[in-house]
């Protein structure tokens, strides 16, 4: 098979990519090492910035999204068992993130690739980008037992953290910068009203806890866990004992609890690979950075990337220019070293560390204070919250 770009995954990041270069009239074709259902399955991110929103709606799949998702303007930060609004919108002319979930966001992508008629294969095994450091890369994958090959002009790794593409890159042509945090997330998703109608992060003595949602029967509760935690260990009434215990007092007493229906455990990590292209491979996504989710950033950096690539592709093609892929790595690592340092930011401020003592127990206490009573502290929050701009 030949087509103009491989792309590697169908996470959001490739299914994006996918739809964009199909608006821009460039043919393409999407390996996933799952299946659509597998896919679709994963419960990960909730909030969308504006710019991901706008993205969305330029390739003409916003119509569940606007009217099934929920427009913020503002977030909530507890500690010290009071709740204070940071208003978002008044703190930055107006802007809002909507909160729909990834696999909404995943599933409306998947339609729209159906109709537009491109080709996905699924249960791709082995799927292995060769020849990139030259004129003519290929891919080849096994489906069903049996091998094939795309040949291509350009290969887009999409294909997340643990993926194949920043592996293959020959060591030395590549520098990762990595840190890990020493606890994770335990997060379930229920079918109960959210707590509160905005996100509620709290810092508490016994750990970090956020109030999330999915539609307004529909939460998503997340509470601070060590890394050697397991699932198991949590049945539903331990979750809701422990949250209640977490929370403000009037959150703690409003709060419906209900069965879980997804539970899981994620460890927290930044980490971030430069440069982001390797002659014509071009990493996208969590396949070239990871940063901790309290900063709700992922996903949105997934969709910058693929915005800067997008462009740069449709220059190539259109104008025969090259200069965009050129830059398409610093462009995009400039946004993502910020998105890093504020999730970095917010996960250092709200968690409790294992070597959290009375002194920086109080210092993170002032800081959270600082940000909701300074005006410009609020600001820069709010700022990096709703997304800095392309
Ligand atoms: P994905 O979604 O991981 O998709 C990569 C795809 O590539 C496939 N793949 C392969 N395919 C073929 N061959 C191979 N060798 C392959 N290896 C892998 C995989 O099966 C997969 O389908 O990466 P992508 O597209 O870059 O998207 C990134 C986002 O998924 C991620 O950044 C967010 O979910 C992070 N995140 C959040 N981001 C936000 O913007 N806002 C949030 O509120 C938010 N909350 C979260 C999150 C992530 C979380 N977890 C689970 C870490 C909350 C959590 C708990
Ligand atoms: C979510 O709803 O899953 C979510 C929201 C905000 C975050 C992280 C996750 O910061």
């Amino acid at each position: 098979m030949r087509t103009q770009v491989a792309i590697i995954g169908a996470g959001p990041a490739g299914l994006l990519l996918g739809q964009l270069l199909h608006t821009y009239g460039i043919d393409n074709v999407i390996l996933e090492r799952r299946s659509a259902d597998y896919v679709l399955s994963r419960i990960r991110a909730g909030v969308l910035e504006q710019g991901t929103v706008s993205l969305l709606e330029e390739v003409g799949v916003a119509t569940r999204l606007h009217r099934e998702g929920l427009v913020h303007g503002g977030i909530e930060l507890a500690f010290d068992g009071v709740r204070h609004r940071i208003d978002m919108a008044g703190s930055t002319g107006g802007k809002v993130v909507t909160v729909y979930g990834q696999t909404e966001v995943t599933h409306d992508l998947m339609d729209a690739r159906k109709a537009a008629g491109r080709i996905s294969i699924y249960e791709a095994d082995n799927v292995t980008p060769l020849d990139f450091d030259g004129e003519r890369p290929r891919v080849t994958y096994v489906k069903d037992g049996i091998t094939h090959e795309i040949v291509c002009d350009f290969i887009a790794g999409c294909d997340g953290s643990h993926g194949i593409c920043h592996q293959s890159v020959p060591e030395g042509a590549i520098r990762t910068y990595q840190r890990g945090y020493p606890f994770g997330w335990l997060g379930i998703l229920s079918n109960t009203p959210p707590v509160s109608p905005e996100l509620i992060y709290t810092k508490h003595e016994r750990g970090f806890a956020l109030c999330s949602m999915r539609s307004p029967t529909r939460s998503r509760y997340y509470l601070q866990c060590t890394l050697d935690d397991r699932v198991d260990n949590w049945s539903d009434q331990q979750f809701w004992d422990e949250l209640k215990r977490r929370l403000d007092r009037e959150a703690a007493d409003t709060l419906v609890t209900g069965p879980s229906i997804e539970k899981s455990i994620a460890p927290l990590r930044s980490f971030v690979a430069e440069p982001m292209r390797f002659g014509r491979l071009m990493l996208a996504g969590d396949a070239a950075h990871i940063v901790p989710p309290t900063g709700a950033k992922g996903l949105n950096l997934a969709v910058s990337d693929v915005r800067y690539l997008s462009h740069a592709l449709r220059e190539y093609y259109a104008d025969k220019s090259s200069a965009g892929l050129d830059d398409y790595s610093s462009r995009a690592l400039a946004r993502v070293w910020k998105a890093v340092r504020f999730s970095w930011w917010m996960t250092s401020m709200m968690h409790r560390f294992p070597d959290t003592d009375p002194f920086t127990d109080r210092v993170q206490l002032a800081e959270l204070s600082y940000v909701v009573g300074s005006k410009a502290a609020t600001t820069s929050l709010a700022e990096n919250y709703v997304g800095l701009p392309f």
